[in-house]
């Protein structure tokens, strides 16, 4: 490996395959795996993939995604076609597993889920194995997916997997989801361990936003028999929070979790969704702040394995990505903020062409997150961790 001898900074791993990009969920659906293409070509025309290694990431076999998800779901996933959605034979199976609107049945849906999953387990292992200290896999990050459940256009938790990779080498795992959903399906995987502490920054109504858990008193099943008792934090936010609030918060909680917790690596879900403008989400944050949580939790020089998530502007989704991989790679003051003549799709960054346009100022969503409110909820997280060891 050349980059052994890296005089500043870390060895980066981008563990990507570009067959992910090609999935199509469907016309009107949200999810659209083109982001990730247009990413791709942001960091490219940066000259970021000269700083980094660059892993294909093969396919998760069966067995590995067996490490969570049950052999029946599996089968399942492995065998449906698109058309099977309204066969009568299949309809037990549809409802069980949740498929629908949100989880549709699309061509190569196997193959998306094992690449996206590949991804992230190739990334962990890269980190165990002191191959790199940070690895990236901006198609993972589908945080809602349970044992024999798709949900919120997450099929496979890549991100439970790449945890469990993690858990072999790691007494203790830190998960951070700065999606602007709730990562109910992390939470929900390792709530009987304390060895993993699991925090999601949402934002919450219980009936009126998806997936509608996350509250603050929702800290894991608190049996006096179970070891994962309070290690569940949860920071629900209100509609509209602006960049220097969110900052605040994210510094006040993560320091003290990562304080009380020493954990041995960090597993970060960056969703874009939690930028302002964006299409589901409802924050009003600049691609800088959410970047500064990149930033933030690079500063504690722990194993860092960086997934994505959710984001539905792919324009914005693209620019917060890029700037998180300068951020990562230390390259983030040599970037041009305005995008290269040389990139690809140039077209989808006009009429600006910012890497950092005012998404704050484009869609103003008033804050409905008080300053009091913010204060309580760091108060109850620093009540929280007083149950918690390290
Ligand atoms: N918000 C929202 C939203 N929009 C959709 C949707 C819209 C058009 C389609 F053609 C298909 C789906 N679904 C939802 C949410 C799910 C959000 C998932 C976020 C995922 C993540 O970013 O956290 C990680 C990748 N679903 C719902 O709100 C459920 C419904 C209650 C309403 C929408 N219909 C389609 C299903 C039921
Ligand atoms: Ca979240
Ligand atoms: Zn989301």
């Amino acid at each position: 490996n050349y980059r052994v001898a890296r005089p500043q900074g870390y060895r980066v791993s981008w563990h990507a395959n570009p067959a992910v990009e090609a999935h199509h969920f469907g016309q009107s659906h949200p999810m659209k795996p083109w982001r990730l293409t247009l990413t791709k070509q942001l960091v490219m025309a940066y000259g970021m993939h000269h700083a980094m290694d660059l892993y294909l990431a093969r396919a998760a076999t069966y067995e590995e995604m067996a490490d969570f998800h049950e052999a029946d779901y599996l089968d399942f996933l492995r065998q449906v076609m698109p058309g099977d959605i309204d066969r009568p034979e299949q309809s037990d199976n549809v409802i069980r597993f949740n498929f629908g609107d949100d989880c549709p049945i699309f061509d190569g849906l196997y193959n998306y889920c094992s690449l996206y999953a590949g991804g992230t387990v190739d990334a962990a292992r890269k980190l165990c194995n002191n191959q790199s200290e940070i690895a990236i896999n901006w198609s993972g990050g589908l945080h809602h997916a349970k044992k024999a459940e798709a949900s919120g256009f997450c099929y496979v938790n890549d991100i439970v997997l790449g945890i469990l990779q993690l858990l072999r080498h790691h007494p203790r795992v830190m998960y951070i989801d700065i999606d602007v959903h709730h990562g109910d399906g992390v939470e929900q995987a390792f709530w009987s361990t304390d060895r993993v502490l699991t925090v999601s920054f949402h934002k919450y109504d219980k009936d009126n936003f998806f997936p509608g858990t996350g509250a603050l008193d929702d800290t894991g099943p608190s049996h006096p028999l179970n070891p994962g008792a309070h290690h569940s934090i949860n920071v629900p936010l209100n509609d509209g929070i602006d960049d220097d609030s969110y900052i605040q918060l994210y510094h006040e909680v993560i320091g003290a979790c990562i304080a009380t917790y020493r954990p041995g690596a960090i597993v970060l879900q960056c969703g874009a969704d939690s930028l302002g403008c964006d299409r589901l989400g409802c924050f009003n944050l600049n691609v800088r702040a959410h970047g500064a949580c990149v930033a933030f939790t690079k500063t504690f020089g722990l194993p860092l394995l960086v997934v994505g998530g959710g984001g539905y502007t792919p324009r914005n989704v693209s620019r917060a990505w890029a700037h998180e991989t300068s951020i990562l790679l230390e390259a983030d003051k040599i970037l041009d903020p305005t995008i290269p003549d040389s990139v690809a799709f140039r077209n989808h960054f006009g009429p600006d062409f910012s890497l950092f346009p005012p998404l704050s100022e484009l869609r103003k969503l008033e804050n409905k997150n008080p300053r009091p409110y913010l204060a309580g909820l760091v108060e109850a997280v620093h009540e929280q961790l007083r149950y918690i060891q390290g």
